[in-house]
């Protein structure tokens, strides 16, 4: 079977998903935000044949870590390596498939790297050392650094803001956009005192952000909102914070003593610390790093939350253009939050305090089915605009999508054909086929050409929806076909319709490899293949005729039913 659609060959492919807070472990919205369409694609791209690496790990740094670590009266250090791990548990509980979780503070070429980049730009003069007015806690007698602050935005009036963007309009908030600030710590009103840092002009970018927004891989929405936040014109921001948990600023002077690197500086940096090590455990050794950094043929991809927007599309590439020795991030994939269908129905944002948060690490606990969840979360994936998780919607998607369209179909179509035909595939002469049964092959060709066009564009949600949209016109072929009453009359022509059928579910089950690996495995193991070895174009390619044939386990239980 031919295909127009193809994914190219050879590429060098890198994939970030965004750095999580070693403060906290995952919850449905990080997974569904960043973690689950980078892993999807991931997947996706190594069955395609390229060369892919998955980069990820803590970000160890800042004051959010600073003030759990003070509320739980443990060094920050200590919280975040509790914190890394458990993280890393729950992502490989969720089939992530990271090739390296590491993490700001204990990868031992993150602290160089980011003080290297510091100084490279450092000296080329792109640092300004200002004395600028910051927030300070008398009653501590401490420099706040922006989450210990909270006020109003000075722009639209929103309460409880923290002192570096409003949540509401997102505008960048400072000492003076920041009304009747309050410390987080002593809950004072805060004043306003001096302190040194060094700042990044982010207005000498605007040229740069706004020319690599035109090829960048971004969602139309990304670009409207970093367009906009351009055009109300960018400020400098201070790369350095008074706090002593941190990356040592790496400059010769007494002024900079005490201070350390903006957690927002180093964090980004990590991606490149973290794909070197990985280089060295792999035995490449860290120069072999600049393949992915600072070739031409490789691609980066970054895959982030919606908050995360201005740090990789304008201070992330301000960073990169000053710095010059690496490539700019090829796309930058934003999804939006999710909100939370709560008891009762209403609909809330998640909010750790107010316990309308799902954890990873309860779902699976609970014995949660990892690819009910990847299911789900792809299938309200927040691509263009803020979804709602509803917990019922997720158990009806699994009975109803995963049990019954999916599943049923390939339990009884295996078992029935393993019961009359034998355990392999049936051989048939092409030259039997029917027009019925030819428009199922090309079905699968089309169903395989949009969902690889869909996961080309990382429209992760759609092309689910196409591969399962083809799942229901198999079992609509089945009906139609009938072959439980065809075998009575006509053992050939039911052959064909198996074959044919084998041949969509064999297709199916590639295809949803990226998205449900555990279930997706099991349907093509159960044609005698290696599912680990699945090139992604055997879902049209794959010669089926005469492979053995087994009974896959039933793939997903019915939430609710009794279990078999
Ligand atoms: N740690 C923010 C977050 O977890 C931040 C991402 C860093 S990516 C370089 O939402
Ligand atoms: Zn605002």
């Amino acid at each position: 079977m031919s295909t127009n659609v193809l994914p190219p060959k050879n590429r060098k492919v890198l994939v970030t998903a965004a750095l999580p807070y070693s403060n906290n472990r995952p919850h449905v919205g990080h997974l569904g935000g960043a973690y689950i369409p980078a892993d999807t694609y991931v997947r996706y791209l190594r069955m395609t044949g390229a060369d892919v690496r998955f980069v990820c790990g803590s970000d160890d740094h800042g004051v959010a870590l600073m003030i759990t670590a003070e509320k739980e009266g443990r060094s920050p250090a200590e919280v975040a390596n509790y914190y890394r791990e458990k993280q890393g548990q729950d992502f490989a509980g969720m089939g992530i498939s990271f090739d390296i979780y590491s993490g700001t503070s204990t990868c031992p070429l993150h602290h160089k790297e980011s003080q290297q980049f510091f100084k490279s730009m450092f000296d080329k003069g792109f640092f300004e050392k200002q004395s600028s007015r910051q927030f300070f806690d008398e009653a501590r007698s401490a420099f706040l650094p922006d989450r210990y602050v909270k006020g109003e935005c000075g722009f639209c009036g929103t309460a409880d803001q923290n002192g570096d963007q409003c949540e509401n309009c997102g505008k960048i908030l400072d000492v003076d956009s920041l009304k009747n600030a309050r410390s987080t710590l002593s809950g004072e009103l805060a004043v306003v005192k001096e302190t040194v840092h060094w700042f990044l002009d982010l207005s000498k970018f605007g040229a740069q952000v706004e020319r690599w927004l035109e090829t960048a891989k971004v969602r139309e929405q990304t670009k409207a909102y970093v367009k906009g936040l351009l055009s109300t014109g960018l400020v400098k921001r201070a790369m350095t914070r008074d706090i002593s948990w941190g990356i040592p600023v790496p400059l010769d002077d007494a002024e900079a003593k005490g201070k350390v690197l903006y957690v927002w500086f180093d964090a980004p940096i990590g991606y490149v610390s973290f794909t070197k090590e990985l280089c060295e455990r792999e035995g490449s050794g860290a120069a072999a790093a600049d393949a992915w950094w600072r070739s031409k043929d490789a691609e980066v991809y970054h895959f982030i939350g919606e908050d995360n927007t201005v740090f990789h599309c304008i201070i992330w590439i301000a960073m990169l253009s000053a710095e010059g020795s690496m490539r700019l991030p090829d796309g930058v994939i934003v999804n939006h939050f999710f909100n939370m269908q709560v008891p009762g129905g209403a609909v809330e944002k998640i909010s750790k305090s107010r316990g309308t948060a799902v954890w990873i690490g309860d779902y699976l606990e609970a014995g949660g089915d990892p690819d009910s969840l990847r299911y789900y979360l792809t299938s309200i994936a927040s691509e263009k605009a803020r979804s709602v998780y509803k917990p019922d919607d997720l158990e009806h998607r699994h009975n109803g999508e995963l049990a019954d369209t999916l599943g049923n179909l390939v339990n009884r179509i295996t078992s029935f054909t393993i019961k009359h035909c034998g355990p392999s595939v049936p051989e048939v002469d092409e030259s039997k086929l029917a027009d019925v049964d030819r428009a199922l092959d090309s079905s699968l060709r089309s169903a395989f050409e949009d969902a690889t066009r869909e996961l080309e564009g990382h429209s992760f949600k759609a092309a689910l929806e196409r591969i399962m949209e083809f799942a229901r016109q198999c079992n609509k072929y089945v009906d139609e076909k009938a072959p439980w009453t065809s075998r009575k009359t006509d053992m050939e022509a039911t052959k064909v319709t198996l074959a044919c059928v084998l041949r969509a579910i064999h297709g199916l089950g590639v295809m949803l490899l990226p998205f449900i690996p555990n279930a997706a495995a099991k349907i093509v193991s159960a044609f005698g293949r290696e599912p680990s070895q699945a090139r992604w174009v055997d879902a049209v390619e794959a010669r089926l005729g005469g492979a053995p044939l087994s009974q896959p386990p039933i793939l997903f239980q019915k939430i609710g039913a009794p279990k078999q």
